[in-house]
């Protein structure tokens, strides 16, 4: 059982704009308007469907809160869609950041599977800009995957998508310690 799991995941170094899945995930911000990093990447190649698709979220609904997640086309990327989370800003640990972020993994993947995505790719949420600790956002990101993917035959895949060599080396580490 949990050696499937461990089969239904991959990691990679790259650009997750060019990653050809049926979602890939945003790190975004609550105002869900466009950012830097990767939020700044995605929308820029994916084209302004994105950001209207957003607007029109966020007039109908508000900001959206730290840990939940909304999807939206991909526009003119080569995936089918884009779901956007926010990840917490890193505060010392002592805000529930930890929690916070379990929930953006969680909540885009549940969302992933009502949306009958079979493959979802994530960024490193909130290694960037938001200063979280990357050793311990790897763990908790692995750890909720796993958990969900155990439970759930659907998404079938998940991808990590690392832009830098260290969130590479870390997820490579943790993922060769599955059972
Ligand atoms: N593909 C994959 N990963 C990337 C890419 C890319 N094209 N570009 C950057 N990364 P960040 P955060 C990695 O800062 O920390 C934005 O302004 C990056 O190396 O993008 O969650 C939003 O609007 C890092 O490992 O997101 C928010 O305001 C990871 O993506 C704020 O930043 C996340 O870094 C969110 O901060």
């Amino acid at each position: 059982m949990e050696n499937s799991v461990k089969n239904r995941i991959n990691v990679l170094q790259g650009d997750i704009t060019k990653v050809r899945t049926d979602a890939i995930v945003n790190a975004a911000n609550t105002s869900l308007l466009g950012g830097g990093g990767v939020d700044g990447a995605i929308h820029r190649a994916g084209g302004p469907a994105i950001l209207e698709a957003c607007r029109q979220i966020v007039e109908k609904q508000g900001c959206c809160p730290t840990g939940e997640a909304v999807i939206t086309t991909a526009g003119n990327l080569p995936a089918k869609y884009v779901i956007h989370t926010v990840g917490p800003v890193w505060h010392g640990g002592s805000r529930n950041e930890a929690e916070k972020l379990a929930n953006c993994y969680r909540n885009s993947l549940k969302l992933a599977q009502a949306n009958a995505c079979k493959t979802v790719a994530f960024p490193n949420v909130s290694t960037g800009v938001y200063g979280y600790p990357k050793a311990e956002a790897a763990e908790i990101a692995l750890k909720e995957t796993v958990a969900f993917l155990q439970q759930n035959p659907q998404p079938e895949t998940v991808t990590f998508v690392c832009f830098d060599e260290e969130n590479l080396q870390l997820y490579q580490d943790l993922l060769q310690k599955l059972p």
